[in-house]
């Protein structure tokens, strides 16, 4: 049996979910598993984020090792294409958008989200390097209807959950969204959000986040 834990506003959380979803995987869900730098949390998770997944005891940490673990061990409704070029060319889209766009933005949430302001020096750094992983991300996007292509891949997993952050944190920081001048995001979105399985995972994070405001507020 597989448990997955995390929670529902995790961006690298709801990538595992969607594809677990997606390929019709039964799975628990341990949904108030917080990211921790405790002993007791970092042994289970030893960079103390999430998510990871209990697979018959065994611990798995990583979005994309346990995508790629669910691939090889559920292969019926594949998320990664069969020819190697192809499934490698779905990596590089997600190399893309989450080493080169995703962690780039990270920089900015605490200034954003949590009152630890950035300095200038990040401020600018981060404009100059997501310009980069935006530009990367659109030579290789192909929105025919999907990012790699006619199918759903793990590529549209990660880009449901990472885009829309990039947009916010961008508008939020520079009063631009950086990903403006690609005309295909809004409506390929919009098509993901259509599909039951994204449509569960965005109104779970959208009841989580409320939580967590309204607790923050407290
Ligand atoms: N590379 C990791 C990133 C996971 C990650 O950054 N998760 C965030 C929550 S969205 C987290 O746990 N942050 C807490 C921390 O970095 O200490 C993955 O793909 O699983």
């Amino acid at each position: 049996m597989l448990k997955l834990c995390g929670f529902h506003v995790s961006n690298y959380h709801n990538k595992v979910r969607l594809a677990l979803l997606e390929k019709g995987v039964a799975f628990e869900e341990d949904s108030n598993c917080l990211p921790s730098q405790k002993d007791e949390y970092l042994a289970r998770s030893p960079m103390g984020k999430v998510p990871y997944l209990v697979v018959d005891g065994v611990l798995l940490r990583e979005s994309q090792a346990i995508c790629e673990f669910l691939e090889d061990a559920y292969p019926q409704k594949p998320l990664l294409p069969v020819a190697p070029l192809a499934r490698a060319q779905v990596r590089e889209l997600i190399a893309f958008m989450e080493l080169h766009m995703e962690l780039v933005v990270r920089r900015l949430y605490g200034g954003l989200f949590s009152g630890k302001p950035y300095s200038d020096e990040t401020r600018s750094d981060v404009e100059r390097d997501i310009a980069k992983g935006v530009r990367a991300f659109k030579a290789v996007a192909k929105f025919e209807p999907y990012l790699a292509g006619q199918e759903l891949t793990l590529a549209d997993c990660a880009a449901f959950v990472h885009l829309p952050l990039v947009s916010m944190a961008t508008k939020l920081a520079y009063g631009g969204d950086a990903l403006e001048g690609i005309a295909q995001l809004k409506p390929y979105l919009k098509m993901l959000a259509e599909r039951p399985a994204f449509a569960r995972v965005n109104e779970d994070r959208k009841i989580a986040q409320a939580a967590m405001y309204a607790r923050a507020k407290k």
